[in-house]
């Protein structure tokens, strides 16, 4: 059976400053929800595998250093971009209200092929608080305008739906597959038999 190339997908995330971007991301890639894990992270993306369904997927993902509060990431955080994650905190209205502006910036800088179809997930983190202002059904609604964004309620914190909304964001990518640029495999080894004579015309001058 022919194996299946493997898949590298970049996934970027976005949401304004505080709302649990690196949070989710420790806890998706390491089960951890600690300082101490933000404070060690000095790279500009994590990776992890997953398997969906009979494929093998390694989703790098890219987390901004706290330049979201200036809204300037750079260009090569957004190029090549297979998907994007906005966040934003149910307890914030204000984090909510900036999801139209994070979801612009994003199609400007990263300029997908097909915007209207692009791969966007939307997570409302901190349910574990107390002190929403951000009811579901709004978001939702809100998810809907935009082609029919997926939705998820996380919390960072204690781990809750954090594993199935990065499951949607490969599965959502994977089936754009013909968008992503293959991941170049490693070059076939040259083999070099022992016993071959030097060929006449092998263009050696000596
Ligand atoms: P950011 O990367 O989007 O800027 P961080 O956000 O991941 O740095 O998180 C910002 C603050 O929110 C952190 O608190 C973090 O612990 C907290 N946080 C993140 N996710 C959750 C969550 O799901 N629930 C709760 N209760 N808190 C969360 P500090 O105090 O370090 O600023
Ligand atoms: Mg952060």
């Amino acid at each position: 059976m022919a194996s299946r190339k493997k898949v590298l997908l970049k996934v970027i995330i976005l949401g304004d400053s505080g709302v649990g971007k690196t949070s989710l991301m420790g806890q998706f890639v390491s089960h951890r929800f600690s300082n101490q894990y933000k404070a060690t992270i000095g790279a500009d993306f994590l990776t992890k595998e997953v398997q969906i369904d009979d494929r093998l997927v390694t989703m790098q993902i890219w987390d901004t250093a706290g330049q979201e509060r200036f809204q300037s990431l750079g260009v090569a955080f957004y190029r090549g971009a297979d998907c994007c994650v906005l966040v934003y905190d149910v307890t914030q209205a204000n984090s909510f209200r900036s999801l139209d502006s994070w979801r612009d910036e994003f199609l400007i800088q990263a300029g997908p092929r097909d915007p209207e179809n692009f791969p966007f997930v939307v997570i409302g983190n901190k349910i574990d608080l107390d002190n929403r202002v951000i009811q579901a059904r709004k978001a939702q609604s809100w998810c809907a305008e935009k082609s029919n964004v997926p939705y998820f309620e996380t919390s960072a914190k204690d781990g809750i739906n954090v594993e199935k909304a990065f499951e949607t964001v490969a599965r959502n990518a994977l089936l754009r597959e013909k968008d992503i640029e293959p991941t170049p495999d490693f070059p076939k080894p040259i083999i070099i038999p022992t016993n071959q004579q030097p060929s006449q015309s092998s263009g050696c001058p000596c």
